[in-house]
């Protein structure tokens, strides 16, 4: 795990240190396509060639009200789902952020280094106090304080994020960059890293919006755990246009949606997909976009059930990853406490 394989070698055969990713997922339901390709999928290529640090964000999951017993099925179920998607713990340090009390500690410390100003200004905080306006509790408000704790206290290198996580992450550099102009150098200012083979997904009834687990109607998104049968009827039921020709164009933007799928489930061109495609209708098309997030889809699915049945065994994979993290973050935390003068 942890310094393992941290050295590379190399062309000019001197080792370096491997850059630190850190990420998290929120274990707020059920896992879309458009989370697969758009995130989970980029977790697992990037273990080869940085050191990761991966978490289920289940202490950012409780800005909203939980069920418990919920919470902690849809944690196990996360933490089983990107294992089975290729989530390696051998090679990547795995758990769940509750387990890891520094990150709680340092969000404290670092929310006195947090404008109350600045946080009124982040639009997630503005969209989910609108839609849960019965519950906007002070945790949600400082959200970001242990979005920065989470990356700062493992000193990421590169953190991988989507639009919507941009903002946070600006917020976490101004952070750690005011933190050590007062105390001098303790954090890495963590970069955005740009995902390389991330695919957008659109939804599938309404592709101006992107896929989203939390939108009411389901047969908008595809979940990762979707039987095959559903998965085909969905990519049926899907809004094309009435051009009936696949190509990758403007003003067709569900089957750009298709075709971006298709494309990311088999490592073809557009180019390639419109020669496949050419003189044959939607249907045809559809069938074959199904058929293709089935085979991505239903090995993932397999090993999930697997790993779910030996729920002995994933508690302790996230203890394991829970004891690596807690090491590197112990240090983070001994930095803090001196320099800001608490004793420990
Ligand atoms: P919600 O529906 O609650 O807003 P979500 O499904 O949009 O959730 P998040 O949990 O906010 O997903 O995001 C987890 C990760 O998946 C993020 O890195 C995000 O960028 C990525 N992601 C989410 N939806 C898509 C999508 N449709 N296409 C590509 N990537 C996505
Ligand atoms: N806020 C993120 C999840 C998250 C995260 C992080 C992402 C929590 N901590 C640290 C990157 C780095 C989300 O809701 N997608």
């Amino acid at each position: 795990m942890e310094n393992q394989n941290s050295k590379t070698n190399t062309a000019s055969g001197t080792t370096e240190r491997r850059k630190r990713i850190f990420s998290a997922i929120q274990p707020s339901g059920q896992m879309t396509l458009g989370n697969y390709l758009g995130a989970i999928r980029n977790w697992v290529d990037m273990q080869d060639e940085f050191d990761c640090i991966f978490a289920t964000a289940n202490l950012h999951a409780i800005t909203v009200r939980q069920d418990p017993k919920k919470l902690r099925e849809n944690t196990v179920n996360l933490f089983a789902l990107l294992i089975a998607s290729g989530v390696d713990p051998e090679k990547s340090i795995f758990f769940h952020q509750s387990m890891v009390p520094a990150h709680a500690e340092l969000s404290w410390v670092l929310s006195t280094f947090t404008q109350f100003g600045e946080l009124s200004r982040m639009t997630q905080f503005k969209d989910k106090s609108a839609r849960h306006a019965d519950n906007i509790n002070a945790g949600l408000f400082t959200y970001p304080s242990l979005m920065a704790a989470d990356i700062l206290l493992y000193q990421a290198d590169m953190v991988p994020v989507g639009d919507d996580q941009r903002q946070h992450l600006e917020l976490t550099r101004d952070i750690a960059e005011r933190f050590n102009g007062i105390y001098g150098k303790t954090f890495v200012v963590p970069e955005p890293y740009i995902k390389r083979n991330a695919a957008r997904v659109r939804n599938l009834l309404d592709p101006s919006k992107k896929m989203s687990k939390s939108d009411p109607n389901t047969k908008s998104f595809i979940l990762m755990v979707d039987e095959p049968a559903t998965i085909m009827k969905k990519f049926r039921s899907a809004v094309t246009d009435s051009e009936a020709c696949v190509r990758y164009a403007e003003g067709k933007d569900g089957i750009n949606n298709l075709m971006e799928i298709y494309s990311a489930c088999t490592g073809k061109s557009y180019e390639q997909i419109e020669d496949e495609f050419r003189g044959k209708g939607y249907g045809d098309f559809k069938t074959a976009v199904g058929e293709a997030v089935v085979a991505v889809l239903e090995p993932i699915q397999i090993r999930y059930r697997e790993l779910l049945s030996d729920r002995k065994h994933l508690d302790e994979v996230a203890a394991k990853g829970a004891e690596a993290a807690a090491r590197i973050a112990a240090r983070t935390i001994e930095k803090v406490y001196k320099k800001v003068g608490l004793m420990r």
